[in-house]
């Protein structure tokens, strides 16, 4: 497609032209300073520079063609939706960047200034028309995790067209029920929203869909911890970020063949760093696109990061859904246990989530952790108190960062983490 097609899509779709112009420009230099830099990327990574080089373009091309076909657009913040249910209606499911700071003045008229970045970016895209992904839903799906997002939707209701899953807080049977009959609810709502009846024979084709995708990704965590490690953390961050938005089957195809490439690299014992760099493994908040400063900033200093224990990390692809269910009925069951084992910080008590990031710290071999959070985050700064123990326990090293996405502090934080590997 041409420019100009790409222009009067956008117009058709009422963005801010200028200011998203100014957005696609700021994010084509962020990108190519960022990513375009590193010395001895993968072949593979080209699938994925064309996957973020297209990202307003052909990928919302194609979600216009699937909207002509009669498919619905259905938009999300949070990996608790069940995106099987989606996928079962023959609708596209995908995330809603919310790693920017756009539109923020906007969004600090609907909520308050003392808000995460996260929320504020999203309520930022929708006011300042500046998100292609968001103008094309037909149906955006927040949920009640945090007391932050849970507010923040009710006035986001009035601008968008939202449906809000109640995800409970604990991990009790009554909890696990009210969970299963949210499931059910959505279902409602995703067939009345198509017209189509979700049958067993195509919950059970989404769940396989679904599934393939996270065993894509889990494959390339586990080859990601090779020593010297084969890929940057950044670049996984990226990969993690896409498998929101692009299309799941074409995804992890290309998912694997990138891991080919790595067993290849890892056999020719080569690394992306030398083997002695030390190893880090990020914590906490999700980092949505594109959102890549904290990554940058670690790894120019010389580290590597191995794994990232968060939403856009391995909280997405940890667990599978059970495959053996023959009925919609134990369908629906299997996917209620998978999601109820999900470690946000927004359960208590969340014991789980210490056991994991232990667990995966011991796994990776990892020389120290950062603990990420956005400012504003009362669970994950809440929890950090609790991992930092952990860790410590453990005689893994730890720092905990606090940030937004300004810029403003990138210095700050390169002078902490230097201090931070350092002592390793
Ligand atoms: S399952 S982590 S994607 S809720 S950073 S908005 S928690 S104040 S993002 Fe999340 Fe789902 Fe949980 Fe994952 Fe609130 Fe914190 Fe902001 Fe957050």
């Amino acid at each position: 497609m041409t420019n100009e097609a790409y222009r009067q899509m956008w117009e058709n779709l009422n963005l801010d032209i200028p200011a998203h112009d100014g957005l696609l420009g700021v994010l084509g230099k962020f990108y190519g300073d960022i990513y375009m830099s590193q010395q001895g990327r993968l072949k593979g990574m080209e699938y994925l520079d064309f996957v973020l080089s297209e990202v307003h373009g052909l990928r919302i091309k194609e979600l216009q063609d699937a909207k002509a076909q009669g498919r619905k657009i259905v938009g999300t913040f949070c990996v608790f939706v069940p995106e099987e249910l989606t996928l079962a209606v023959d609708a596209v499911q995908v995330g809603l960047c919310a790693g920017a700071d756009a539109g923020k003045e906007a969004a600090e008229t609907l909520v308050p200034r003392n808000t995460c970045a996260l929320i504020k970016s999203f309520i930022g895209f929708k006011l300042a028309r500046l998100c292609p992904y968001t103008e094309s839903c037909d149906l955006i799906v927040g949920e009640t995790t945090c007391d932050g997002k849970k507010k923040a939707y009710e006035a986001f209701a009035e601008h968008a067209p939202l449906y809000v899953m109640e995800v409970p807080q604990t991990k009790s049977p009554a909890a696990r029920a009210l969970w299963k009959e949210e499931m059910l609810r959505y279902m409602t709502k995703l067939e009345d929203l198509t017209g189509k009846k979700i049958t067993a024979e195509k919950l059970a084709e989404a769940i396989k869909t679904v599934n393939a995708r996270r065993r894509a990704l889990q494959r390339l965590n586990r080859l990601r911890a090779a020593v010297p490690a084969p890929i940057s953390g950044r670049d996984v961050l990226l990969i993690n970020q896409v498998s929101f938005y692009d299309d799941p089957v074409r995804f992890t195809a290309s998912i694997n063949t990138l891991c080919d490439q790595l067993e290849e690299r890892i056999k020719a014992g080569e690394g992306v760093a030398p083997k002695d760099a030390p190893r880090l493994m990020l914590s906490g908040c999700p980092m949505a696109v594109p959102n890549w400063k904290l990554p940058y900033v670690v790894e120019s200093s010389g580290a590597v990061i191995v794994g990232e224990e968060s939403c856009i990390g391995t909280r997405n692809t940890r667990d599978l859904v059970d495959e053996s269910a023959q009925t919609l009925e134990t369908m629906l069951d299997a996917l209620a246990d998978r999601y109820m084992r999900i470690d946000c910080a927004c359960f208590t008590p969340n014991n789980e989530r210490l056991e994991n990031i232990e667990t995966m710290a011991a796994d990776l071999k990892v020389d120290g952790v950062i603990q990420y959070a956005l400012m504003f985050c009362q669970p994950y700064a809440h929890e950090g108190i609790k991992v930092e123990k952990r860790l410590t326990g453990a005689g893994i090293p730890s720092m905990s960062l606090e940030t937004d996405y300004s810029m403003e502090d990138v210095e700050q934080l390169k002078t902490r983490v230097e201090a931070f590997l350092e002592t390793l």
